[in-house]
C-alpha cells in the first residue's frame, strides 16, 4: 500500500505474522503478555467508549492506547480496509486525552465494535489474550488478512507518547501503519477515506487535502460578486490547538480574496483554556486572546478542529453567537436554492440533536420547508441518520457537522455540471459540484466548514449580521452538574426525556411548565464526568432560572457531588 510503512522486521509482530494466525487463539500469547506489561492497566480501572471514543486524564490512558492499537488491527482485518486512530481529547482540558477510531470511509467506529473496544480497554492483564480471542471469534476476524492503520494526534503534550503506545499495540498484532503525526481529526478521517477509496475521494496526503479544498473554494468564489476586487477578512481563534498549525500550512494554498488572521495559536497559552468553540458556545462570550472590533466576522475552532462557531460584536458591544444551528441553516438555504435551480428531485433533510435551538428547528421546518430529524448527541448518530437522504445536512448546536451527498445525488450533479444544456441549470450544478468537493463528507471539519461558510457568504453577498438575522435564537443555557455516577441518568426520545432516576423527569416537567416557550432536558456527558443540563425559555432571565432549578433537581435526585449548583 503506497505511503505505508512496514513495522520494523525485528518487531514482535513480524514473528506473529509468520505464524498461521496473527491474532486470536493461535496468537503468540507470550509476546502479547510481554508488550502489554509495558502498558499496564491500573487494576480495577474501567472506562467506557463514550460519545467520541475514550476520554479521561491522560495518565490513565497508556493501556487504552496500546489496546486500541490491537483493536484497530482486528478491525482492519475484519473489514479488509485501513482504519484510523486519532489521539485527542478534542474540547476537553489539556490534561485529558482520548482516542477516536475511524472506520473505512472516514466514519466513526461502527457501534457494534464500541462494545469490543470497551471490553478490550477494561480486560485485566490476565484476561487480555482471552478477550482478543473472543473478539476475533465474535467479529469473525479473518486472521490471514493484511492490516493497516493510519495514526494522527493533536498538540496535547501527552499525545506523542500515547501515539507511540498505539504503535506498540499495532506492532504486536501485525500489519502496516502510517503515522501522520500532528493532524486535525477531520484530516485523519479524510486520509482514511482517500486510502480506502483508492484515491477517488482525493490524495491521502496533507497536500492532497489542502489542494482539494482550496481548488474547490477558488472555483466557488470566482463567481461571487466583486470577486478579485475585495478581500474578505476572518479572525480565527484556534483554541491553542492543532487548527493553528494546519491553517498556517494551508495559508499558501488559499486565494488572496480570503485573508485569515490566526489567534490563540498555542504558542503562549494552554489548549482550550478560556478559548475555542466549546468555551464560546457554552459561555456565550468571546474567547480570550482575540481582539474583536464591532461587526468583524470571527470564528472559533475546537481543540482538534472538528467544530466551528462564528460570532461578532455589534456597535453597542453586544456579543452575537452564530452556532451550529445557524451554520446548518445557512448551508440548507444555499443548497435548497441550488437544488431548485437544477430542477431535479434531489431530497434534502437536516439532522439535529436535542440541543438545537427551538427557533432553528421552527425556521427550517416552517419557513424553509425542509424536514428535520432529531437524534442522540454524537456525530456518529447524526452522520448515520444523514446517510438516509440524497442530501443530509447535519450539525450539532456546538458546531460539529457537515453535509452528506448520496452516491446517486453526487453522480447526477456531476453529470449535470458536465452535460446540461441549459446554462442556468448547468451553472447551479457546477456550484453544487464544487460544494461537494469542498465539504469534508467524512466528518465535521472546522477548516472545510469555514471555507464552505465563507464561500456561501461571498456568493450570496451576505454580511455576518444578515446571516445572524435569519432567525432569532431563543435564549438558552447549558450547565454541568457533577454527580457520583452519571450513569444513573438514563434517557429516551433522542435524550429529550429522563427515564431514571425515578421522579427526575416529573420534576423537570413541572419546572418547565412555570415558563413560556420553555424546554429543558438532562443527559450524562459521554466525554466528561458530568451531567449536562440544557434549558430554553422566553427570556434569558427565565432560561437561567429554569436551568438552575433543573440542575438542583439533578443534584438532589441523581446523587450530586460537592457543593449544590449556584444560581447563574
Ligand atoms: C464530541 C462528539 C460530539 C459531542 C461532544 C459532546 O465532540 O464528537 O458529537 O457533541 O463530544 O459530547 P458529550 O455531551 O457527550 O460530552 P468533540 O469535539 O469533543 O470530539
Amino acid at each position: 500500500m503506497a505511503g505505508l510503512r512496514d513495522v520494523p522486521a525485528a518487531s514482535p509482530e513480524r514473528r506473529l505474522r509468520k505464524g498461521s494466525a496473527a491474532a486470536g487463539a493461535e496468537m503468540d500469547s507470550e509476546t502479547l503478555k510481554k508488550y502489554s506489561a509495558l502498558h499496564p492497566k491500573p487494576p480495577g480501572l474501567t472506562l467506557q467508549y463514550g460519545t467520541a471514543g475514550f476520554r479521561t486524564k491522560a495518565e490513565q490512558l497508556d493501556h487504552v492506547m496500546f489496546r486500541m492499537g490491537l483493536l484497530a488491527i482486528l478491525r482492519s482485518k475484519a473489514v479488509a480496509s485501513t482504519i484510523g486512530i486519532m489521539v485527542t481529547a478534542s474540547h476537553n482540558p489539556e490534561e485529558d486525552n482520548g482516542v477516536k477510531l475511524v472506520d473505512p470511509l472516514g466514519e466513526m467506529l461502527h457501534p457494534s465494535w464500541e462494545e469490543y473496544a470497551t471490553q478490550l480497554a477494561n480486560a485485566e492483564e490476565q484476561e487480555l489474550q482471552e478477550t482478543v480471542t473472543d473478539i476475533c471469534e465474535k467479529a469473525a476476524v479473518n486472521q490471514h488478512k493484511d492490516a493497516s492503520v493510519f495514526i494522527g494526534r493533536d498538540t496535547r503534550p501527552s499525545s506523542e507518547k500515547l501515539s507511540r503506545s498505539v504503535i506498540d499495540g499495532i506492532s504486536v498484532l501485525g500489519g502496516q501503519y502510517h503515522d501522520y503525526g500532528l493532524v486535525t481529526t477531520p484530516q485523519l478521517h479524510y486520509m482514511v477515506c482517500c486510502q480506502n477509496t483508492q484515491g477517488q475521494y482525493g490524495k491521502a496526503t496533507l497536500e492532497g487535502y489542502y489542494e482539494k479544498l482550496s481548488k474547490a473554494f477558488m472555483e466557488l468564489i470566482k463567481k461571487s460578486p466583486g470577486s478579485g476586487e475585495s478581500q474578505r477578512h476572518l479572525k480565527i481563534d484556534c483554541a491553542n490547538g492543532i487548527g493553528a498549525l494546519k491553517l498556517s500550512e494551508m495559508q499558501p494554498y488559499l486565494p488572496q480574496e480570503l485573508l485569515i488572521h490566526l489567534y490563540n495559536d498555542g504558542t503562549k497559552e494552554k489548549l482550550n483554556y478560556l478559548c475555542g468553540a466549546d468555551f464560546v458556545k457554552v459561555h456565550q462570550k468571546p474567547p480570550r486572546g482575540l481582539d474583536m472590533k464591532p461587526n468583524e466576522r470571527c470564528c472559533s475552532f475546537d481543540g482538534d478542529a472538528d467544530r466551528i462557531v462564528y460570532y461578532y460584536k455589534d456597535e453597542t458591544g453586544h456579543f452575537h453567537l452564530i452556532d451550529g444551528d445557524k451554520i446548518a441553516t445557512l448551508i440548507s438555504i444555499f443548497l435548497k436554492e441550488l437544488l431548485a435551480k437544477v430542477g431535479q428531485t434531489i431530497k434534502m433533510a437536516v439532522v439535529q440533536t436535542a440541543y438545537a435551538n427551538g427557533s432553528s428547528t421552527r425556521y427550517l421546518e416552517e419557513t424553509l420547508k425542509v424536514p428535520v430529524h432529531c437524534v442522540k448527541t454524537g456525530v456518529k448518530h447524526l452522520h448515520h441518520k444523514a446517510q438516509e437522504f440524497d442530501v443530509g445536512v447535519y450539525f450539532e448546536a456546538n458546531g460539529h457537522g457537515t453535509v452528506l451527498f448520496s452516491k446517486a445525488a453526487e453522480t447526477k450533479i456531476r453529470q449535470l455540471a458536465k452535460e446540461e444544456k441549459d446554462d442556468e441549470k448547468r451553472e447551479a450544478a457546477k456550484v453544487l459540484e464544487n460544494m461537494i468537493n469542498l465539504i469534508n463528507q467524512t466528518v465535521g471539519d472546522a477548516i472545510s466548514d469555514m471555507l464552505v461558510i465563507e464561500a456561501i457568504l461571498a456568493l450570496k453577498g451576505l454580511s455576518v449580521q444578515q446571516w445572524d438575522a435569519i432567525y432569532t435564537d431563543l435564549p438558552n443555557r447549558l450547565l454541568k452538574v457533577q454527580v457520583t455516577d452519571r450513569q444513573v441518568i438514563d434517557t429516551t426520545d433522542a435524550e429529550r426525556r429522563a427515564v431514571t432516576p425515578p421522579g427526575l423527569q416529573e420534576k423537570i416537567d413541572a419546572l418547565v411548565k412555570k415558563y413560556k416557550l420553555s424546554r429543558a432536558f438532562v443527559r450524562p456527558s459521554g466525554t466528561e464526568d458530568v451531567v449536562r443540563i440544557y434549558a430554553e425559555a422566553d427570556t434569558q432571565e427565565n432560561t437561567d432560572a429554569l436551568a438552575h432549578e433543573v440542575s438542583l433537581a439533578v443534584y438532589h435526585l441523581a446523587g450530586g457531588r460537592g457543593e449544590p449548583p449556584q444560581p447563574i
